[in-house]
């Protein structure tokens, strides 16, 4: 692994967190590999039941390492965008497991359209956000064309993406653009009990939860209702739900195994 990510399983939760402080912990070809990596090892490892992504030091993550983008190294927008960002995004969506951004601070670019695609983000109330793009005459990416008007509606997410505006975490969160913000004083104690929570529930269904949802941004509701039937048929004849039902009628804390 590189020294860019620290990439740590702890029980059944794996965190990753991005680490080029000094840079803001924005992405050079390097880092970008190396989350994909890691998430590729989250998605095949069945130990683990959820995921935490973080950033070290003062910032989660300012995006593209705008010194990287500029240097005369062969590495064009196509590779950026399809080598990193597209398989990072496309992960994050397609592994059947929770993964939670947990922002520390400031979030641009890329790295706040990333924070975005997760399935749950908490931020530090001292964290902020932009999209950034329009400032140096780009275009949102890392999907954030795609989730932010589904987030916030059209007139929210044209006003993030073309003034580039930093919110606070607290804006975002009323905006719903996230889940949730903590105190800067109660973060790290709200991040681990949200992961700890997530990693000791049914996994199975949390995958299946997210497939439906991924499924909802474009299908129809004739379409989402066949699949709901056919996810909760395989919800039903998994362990954890004999388990959740056996506990609730015997009144005791279910024991769930992920499966
Ligand atoms: O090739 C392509 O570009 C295609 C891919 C696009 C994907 C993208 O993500 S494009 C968007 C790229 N990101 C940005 O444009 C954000 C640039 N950064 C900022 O606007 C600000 O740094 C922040 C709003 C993130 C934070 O502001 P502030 O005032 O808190 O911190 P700062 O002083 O600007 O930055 C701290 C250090 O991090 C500084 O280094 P220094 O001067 O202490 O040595 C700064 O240069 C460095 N840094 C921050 N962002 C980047 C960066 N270095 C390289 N690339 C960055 N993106």
């Amino acid at each position: 692994m590189s020294e860019t990510l620290i990439f740590e399983k702890k029980g059944a939760v794996a965190y990753i967190t991005l680490n080029r402080p000094k840079l803001y912990n924005s992405f050079n070809r390097e880092m970008a590999f190396a989350v994909i990596a890691a998430l590729e090892d989250c998605a095949k490892d069945e130990a683990i039941r959820a995921i935490a992504l973080t950033g070290a030091g003062r910032a989660f993550c300012a995006g593209q390492d705008l010194q990287e983008a500029m240097a005369d190294n062969g590495i064009t927008f196509k590779h950026i965008l399809n080598e990193h960002y597209n398989p990072i995004i496309k992960l994050i969506r397609q592994i059947e497991k929770p993964i939670v951004a947990l922002v520390n601070g400031v979030a641009a670019g890329a790295g706040a359209n990333i924070a975005f695609a997760c399935d749950l983000t908490l931020a530090k109330a001292s964290a902020s956000f932009t999209q950034a793009f329009s400032k140096i005459g780009l275009v949102p990416d890392s999907a954030g064309s795609f989730f932010l008007p589904r987030l916030v509606g059209m007139q929210r997410a044209t006003a993030l993406t073309m003034l580039s505006e930093k919110i606070s975490a607290e804006e975002a969160q009323q905006m719903g653009l996230i889940y949730k913000v903590a105190s800067d004083e109660e973060f790290d104690a709200a991040a681990d009990k949200l992961v700890q929570k997530l990693a000791k529930m049914p996994t199975k269904g949390l995958g299946m939860t997210k497939r439906a949802l991924n499924a909802s941004l474009s299908n129809d509701l004739e379409t989402q209702l066949a699949l709901e039937a056919e996810l909760q048929i395989e919800a039903g004849q998994s362990y954890d739900y004999n388990e959740g039902v056996n506990a609730f009628l015997e009144k005791r804390k279910p024991v769930f195994k992920g499966k």
